[in-house]
């Protein structure tokens, strides 16, 4: 409709920078399922980001956990170069020689029999749901079509038809129905009210929850609480399914959020902390935030209700995809990333909370490893957090509120402890620009 040579786009718009024609086209053309905080980024590496102007940013979201490897990671930058040259898909109508090796390394890594490869987060959620449905009528003799996944109020575990059917959240569910039956909310956290469940249907196949809650406002439970759920699982001959997608791959300074803090495989269930769920979902920072990639692990007593043509995808498990994420898991144990996360993580609440001891504006910071909130005192339909997100911006840092008065505080993990100092700086003096005088 528009021919950029002509100039038409920039006349419709009237460009006073790159800035706004960027955001004209999109809110012109674009349908308006986001509202971003405005800003247009052009380039990223490591903790940075850049803008169409050239300003540059510390990217304080790593695109909800995608990126805990840092922008454009060399290694993995060098690795796609080579493999878009040589194969990119074969479908699984055929085998490639990438897969069986990624395959091999995460499944050890993470100590399951076997994994399931997909694309998206939402792709991994639903393959652990048809997983455990059919493990249910298959092993545990669960009455036909009759099949309970319980979950949690306030879940974020994406966007599918089913996975908003048990969503508690208005804005992702209403007038999406009619909504897929079968799932028994509780709430997190509250390891009394899943035996409460477990004791009244004995067609539960399973529990899924998030380790950590992220898009609730990064939600931690006590520290025995994913224990708890084990074992209550294990009673009830219920399959427990960790969400890892945002707090795995060292987000909360460990490999796996529901590992406790050690930096997990499968020769750590030594560790006190150690709770092994039988159905692990992994995404996002799986591919250190370059091609979406996900993946189910589990044992093979679980893995082998599954059998050609009753699952997949063309995508899944593609050569790109299973060498991007073999490199991308590789990168976070060889650069330490957990460990970073967990000690990074620590400075972090340590200095927001001196900050708090004299704010008014800030009630609390919360979190694990480098996956933090702070809570803005102010009312939930308040403008507060935003503003302080635009001014966060303004100063050269990038984060995002969510639920209204909270905002998520979650760098690449990669980040330096100098870096994180100088953030904190930023942090607590567009704070204070926000204190009641
Ligand atoms: C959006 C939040 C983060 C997830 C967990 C599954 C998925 C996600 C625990 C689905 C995805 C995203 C998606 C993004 C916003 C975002 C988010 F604010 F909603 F909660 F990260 F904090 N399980 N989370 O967090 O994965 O299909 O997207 O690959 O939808 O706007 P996906």
């Amino acid at each position: 409709m528009f021919n950029k040579k002509n100039g038409d786009i920039e006349k419709l718009f009237e460009i006073e920078n790159l800035n706004t024609y960027h955001l004209n086209l999109e809110k012109k053309f674009g349908a308006k399922d986001y509202h971003p905080l405005p800003v247009v980024l052009k380039k990223g590496e490591g903790v940075f980001l850049w803008d169409v102007n050239e300003k540059r940013y510390y990217d304080f979201l790593s695109a909800y956990s995608a990126v805990n490897q840092g922008h454009c990671h060399p290694k993995l930058v060098n690795l796609i170069k080579n493999q878009a040259e040589t194969l990119t898909l074969t479908s699984r109508a055929f085998h490639n020689n990438k897969l069986g090796e990624y395959m091999a390394y995460a499944t050890k890594l993470f100590g399951f029999d076997q994994l399931l490869p997909m694309n998206t987060g939402a792709e991994g959620v639903e393959t652990s749901i048809k997983l455990s449905r059919k493990w249910g009528y298959l092993k545990k003799n669960v009455d036909d079509n009759q099949a309970k996944i319980i979950v949690c109020n306030n879940n974020f575990h994406g966007r599918t038809t089913t996975l908003i059917s048990f969503s508690t959240d208005p804005g992702s569910k209403d007038y999406f129905g009619p909504h897929t039956p079968g799932f028994i909310h509780i709430p997190h956290g509250d390891s009394i009210a899943l035996e409460d469940e477990l004791k009244k249907d004995k067609n539960v196949v399973a529990f899924l929850v998030e380790p950590i809650q992220g898009e609730a406002g990064v939600n931690v439970p006590d520290p025995d609480y994913l224990k708890k759920v084990r074992h209550l699982c294990s009673q009830y001959n219920v399959l427990m399914i960790a969400d890892e997608i945002q707090t795995g791959l060292g987000r909360t300074g460990s490999l796996l959020a529901s590992c406790g803090n050690c930096d997990c495989n499968s020769s750590c269930e030594q560790q006190s902390s150690y709770v092994r769920p039988d159905i692990l979902i992994l995404a996002k920072a799986l591919s250190g935030g370059t091609y979406p990639i996900s993946a189910v692990l589990c044992d093979s007593d679980i893995m082998e209700v599954i059998q050609p043509g009753q699952h997949g995808s063309t995508f899944g498990g593609n050569p790109f995809a299973a060498s991007i994420a073999k490199k991308a898991l590789e990168i976070i144990i060889e650069e330490n990333l957990s460990q970073n996360a967990r000690s990074l993580g620590l400075i972090f609440r340590e200095e927001m909370n001196k900050y708090i001891s004299n704010s008014k504006i800030v009630s609390l910071v919360r979190g694990k490893g480098l996956l933090n909130a702070i809570v803005i005192n102010d009312s939930p339909d308040s403008k507060t957090a935003w503003n302080i997100c635009l001014k966060l911006r303004d100063k050269g840092l990038l984060a995002k509120p969510t639920r209204g008065n909270i905002i998520r505080f979650a760098p690449p993990l990669i980040m330096t402890e100098d870096q994180l100092y100088d953030c904190i700086g930023i942090i607590t003096s567009t704070l204070n620009e926000f204190e009641p005088k």
